[in-house]
């Protein structure tokens, strides 16, 4: 029988932060599409809509009018999914029946007055700005509750209502289930190694080099050997940071050049504003900052849906949601074509 060629033959692959296996099936990547197509992100938004109500001195669904702010703005979410002040529902001490109290604070956090200012079009310096708004808020809301939860969801693709430059910041009384169970594996990898799991991966990375998208003295981007997503990437601390408060100037600085590098490269991939869901995992706050905490490593997970095209997609869906994650494209073939994209200019410039 021919050799093993990660690029040619499928094999399953193991996520140490989850507890899940991956499905890889490089051969899959020449098959037909003839499904959904998407309707790539409009490039071309006015810098302002008076009826956009994340826009600069435009009245909110509630009422309330937005100052007229010149760099990031947040404010409490008009329709959370969390309320800070809810009654507890009643204990219930029957396994099939569980059920647990939920309080909460659900907040929008607006990049930029521009609308037409994302991420990769931003300067550094104002990406340093939504850096420091992410790390005041984190603090706010960590001192009391126990998951800070900074997440970006862009392109409607990706569920995002409204394409003004935005993230969301939900805080919560109880841990959710992705860093719950991250929580418990993270633990069990210091238990036995006696070092953090995302050190010595980031480490490793770095010694392999096959998966690394950029680098910097302090953080390392590369597409997880267990990645299910197609373009899936992750930022990882390389200095041992637990949460994103611990940052120092300079690591907040390096960070802001790695986010507009690979939100550029993102962008450049299929020449669109690239969709993804992304998010800021660290060591759990409020009543659980007293826990130990070392087998955690401060990383961003970036989430794009697209496949091969600005308008065709992957869909978890049939096998993924009944058995588990499926792949085509292996994350080395990813990484690849993601360091090979120029991470300086956008492809907008060049029109
Ligand atoms: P998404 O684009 O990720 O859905 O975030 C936009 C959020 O903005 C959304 O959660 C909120 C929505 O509830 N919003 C307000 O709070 N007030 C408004 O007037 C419009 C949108």
């Amino acid at each position: 029988m021919a050799k093993f060629e990660p690029t040619e033959h499928q094999h399953t692959r193991f996520n140490p932060l989850t507890g899940q296996w991956i499905l890889v099936s490089p051969h899959r990547m020449m098959r037909p599409w003839s499904g959904q197509e998407e309707q790539p992100q409009r490039i071309d938004l006015a810098e302002f809509d008076p009826k956009n109500p994340l826009c600069p001195g435009v009245t909110r669904a509630n009422g309330v009018k937005n100052p007229v702010y010149t760099s990031t703005f947040v404010f409490t979410n008009d329709f959370p999914a969390l309320l800070e002040d809810v009654p507890l529902p009643p204990k219930s001490d029957d396994p099939l029946f569980q059920i647990s109290g939920a309080r909460g604070t659900c907040k929008v956090m607006c990049f930029h007055p521009k609308s037409n200012k994302t991420l990769p079009l931003m300067s550094p310096k104002e990406i340093r700005s939504v850096i420091d708004a992410w790390i005041k808020e984190y603090k706010t809301l960590g001192a009391k509750y126990c998951w800070v939860q900074i997440f970006e969801n862009k392109g409607s693709s990706m569920g995002c209502s409204n394409p003004h430059p935005h993230c969301q910041i939900w805080a919560c009384s109880f841990l959710p289930n992705e860093p719950r169970v991250k929580d418990e594996r993270l633990r069990e990898y210091y238990q036995n190694h006696g070092t953090a799991l995302l050190d010595d991966y980031a480490k490793k990375e770095m010694m392999k080099n096959e998966r690394i998208v950029i680098e910097n003295p302090d953080w390392l981007v590369v597409v997880p050997f267990w990645a299910s997503w197609p373009f899936e990437t992750m930022i990882i601390s390389r200095n041992g940071n637990r949460r994103i408060s611990d940052l120092s100037q300079q690591q907040i600085n390096n960070l802001s050049i790695v986010i507009k590098e690979l939100t550029t490269k993102y962008d450049n991939l299929f020449q669109c504003s690239f969709p993804y869901s992304m998010g800021w995992h660290g060591a759990p706050t409020g009543d659980l900052s007293a826990q130990a905490d070392e087998h955690w490593t401060l990383h961003a997970t970036y989430y794009p849906p697209l496949l091969r095209s600005a308008t065709v997609r992957k869909f978890m869906v049939g096998f993924e949601l009944l058995c588990q994650a499926q792949r085509d494209l292996t994350a080395e073939q990813a990484a690849d074509k993601l360091r090979q994209l120029c991470g300086k200019k956008h492809y907008s410039e060049h029109i």
